[in-house]
């Protein structure tokens, strides 16, 4: 059987990480466009480097919840083919999977990039990046390339989506995970999920605008009904 989890910003707001789509329509304060899109970086890369600088500063202050865990726990156990995909940049689930089962192989792909990554302007080449970024940091791999967060901006094509895609067209069972399915393409995932053939199952706090495409929807805080549904 044939498993591809999708996550969201729901998975890791129990860890104490902000989710997206708050009423104000600000992101932790800035316009989206100011800080999540390649123009916003041309035009001001000095507040950019530094909202993702502080972002990257925070992930030392959260941990794994118990959501992380009991996914990272089922992948240890599954034994058909299974696929995390996170549209979080957060490394909670690498973490997890770290505790939970250290010497499995974890099969996690970051489609929106990863605040501990940085990636070369230039080259693409892609580091690990823990440290801040300047606001015109030069690239160590190529001469006149600048380190910018490894983050898919919106107009920029998510990471990985051959990968996904091909997963999504063997899926037998589909899990959407504190997600508001507010952002394609991962919004569109289910519908590839359905057109296998697939089970989907829709976890989230409350019912989402896109629930009717769910065969079956669990609803409550993550930490508390993951567990129980993944046992
Ligand atoms: C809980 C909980 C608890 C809370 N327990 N649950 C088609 C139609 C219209 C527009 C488009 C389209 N295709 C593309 C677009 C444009 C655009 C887009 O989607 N715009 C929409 C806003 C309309 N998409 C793009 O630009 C993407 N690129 C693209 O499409 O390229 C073209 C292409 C694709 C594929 C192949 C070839 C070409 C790129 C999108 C990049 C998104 N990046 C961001 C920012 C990252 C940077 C950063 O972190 O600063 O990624 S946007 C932001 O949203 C972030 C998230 O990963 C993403 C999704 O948000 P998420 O995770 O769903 O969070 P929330 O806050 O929305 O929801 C949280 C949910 O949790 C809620 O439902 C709560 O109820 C729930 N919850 N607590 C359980 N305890």
């Amino acid at each position: 059987m044939n498993l591809v989890v999708l996550t969201g910003a729901g998975v890791s707001a129990e860890s104490g990480v902000p989710t997206f789509r708050a009423s104000d329509g600000l992101w932790e304060g800035h316009r989206i466009e100011a800080v999540a899109t390649p123009e916003g970086f041309a035009a001001d890369p000095a507040l950019v480097q530094d909202f993702y600088n502080q972002r990257r500063r925070r992930l030392g202050d959260v941990q794994p919840n118990a959501a992380h865990r009991a996914l990272a726990d089922l992948a240890a156990r599954w034994d058909g083919g299974f696929l995390l995909v996170t549209q979080n940049v957060d490394d909670l689930h690498d973490r997890a999977h770290a505790e939970v089962a250290p010497a499995k192989r974890f099969e996690l792909i970051h489609m929106h990039g990863e605040l501990l990554k940085a990636r070369c302007t230039a080259s693409g080449v892609v580091s690990d990046w823990p440290g801040d970024l300047l606001a015109d940091h030069p690239s160590p791999h190529h001469p006149g390339g600048r380190m910018r967060p490894h983050i898919v901006w919106f107009g920029e094509i998510p990471l990985e989506m051959e990968r996904i895609e091909a997963a999504l067209e063997r899926c037998d069972l589909f899990l959407s995970i504190g997600t508001s399915g507010a952002v394609y393409p991962a919004a569109g995932f289910v519908q590839s999920a359905r057109m296998a053939g697939a089970r989907t199952v829709e976890i989230n706090l409350e019912p989402t605008p896109g629930a009717r495409l769910f065969d079956e929807g669990v609803y409550g805080p993550a930490t508390q009904v993951l567990p129980p549904f993944l046992a």
